[in-house]
């Protein structure tokens, strides 16, 4: 194993033993190694966090334990993140994010907005449980180009198709937008009439850099 690998495996187990102090200590190790950012949350936290998902399904962990390796993970992010900040002085677009009404999701946004951040786009994050007016008066206010919404529960993916609907009664045809989250996919976004989809942080730049270039 070489070093970033087993600093990477580290990542991931401190997410999944939900170690505070190993996250953070880890994250911070990594880096100071330098170790590429996107690569220290996409291969080495987010894969604990798939591993919590997947204990917490099969019914082997509970609610308290997805609760502290949450906790974990936000500890170590909160270390990377400056470390994917952008340099570049003028912004490539306006993103307005949030997590949709009901949801109190936020990992998963935290990650596309860091990885946009860091791509060079000003992004609004307006947080969790946001409704889609308050996604429509943001969007205006902020002269988003783009809406991103996450949804994580099959009671809450309704609201990504209310927020287009809302769009199109405003007549904000020129807003683009793209959704994710656990129980969202390609199909939905289709369905919905949504302009883009995104499974994971790892292709966020590169959709929304696509949604930009288009008319
Ligand atoms: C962590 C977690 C929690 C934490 C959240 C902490 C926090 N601060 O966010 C806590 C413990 C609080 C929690 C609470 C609840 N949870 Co929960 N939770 C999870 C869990 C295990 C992991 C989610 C996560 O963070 N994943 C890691 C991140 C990195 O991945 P991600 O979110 O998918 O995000 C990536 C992509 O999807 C994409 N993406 C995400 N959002 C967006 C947005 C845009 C615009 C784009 C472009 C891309 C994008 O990019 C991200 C980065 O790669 C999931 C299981 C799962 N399979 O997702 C359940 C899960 C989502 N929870 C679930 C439930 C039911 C709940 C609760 C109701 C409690 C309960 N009884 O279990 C409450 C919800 C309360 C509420 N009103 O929202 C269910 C939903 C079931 C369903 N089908 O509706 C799941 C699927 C678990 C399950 N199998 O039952 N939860």
């Amino acid at each position: 194993m070489t070093e970033k690998e087993e600093v990477l495996a580290l990542l991931k187990e401190a997410v999944e033993t939900w170690n505070v102090d190993m996250s953070r200590e880890t994250a911070e190790y990594a880096m100071d190694v330098g170790i590429n950012p996107c690569e220290a949350i996409e291969s080495g936290l987010s894969q604990g966090m798939a591993s919590i998902s997947s204990r917490f399904r099969e019914g082997k962990i509970f609610l308290p334990q997805v609760m502290a390796a949450s906790h974990a993970m936000e500890e170590a992010m909160e270390v990377i993140e400056p470390h994917i900040s952008a340099k570049a002085l003028t912004s490539k677009g306006v993103v307005v994010i949030g997590t949709v009404q009901g949801d109190i999701h936020e990992i998963g946004k935290h990650i596309v907005v860091a990885f946009l951040r860091g791509a060079g786009y000003k992004v609004y994050d307006l947080g969790k449980d946001v409704s889609p007016d308050e996604f429509l008066e943001e969007a205006i206010e902020k002269g988003a180009d783009i809406v991103g919404a996450s949804a994580l529960m099959t009671t809450t993916l309704v609201y990504q198709r209310r927020i287009i609907e809302r769009l199109r009664e405003e007549k904000l045809n020129n807003i683009k937008t793209i959704f994710g989250g656990a129980c969202c996919t390609q199909k939905w976004v289709r369905d919905i009439g949504g302009d883009a989809y995104c499974e994971c942080g790892a292709e966020v730049v590169e959709r929304v850099d696509q949604l930009m270039s288009e008319e």
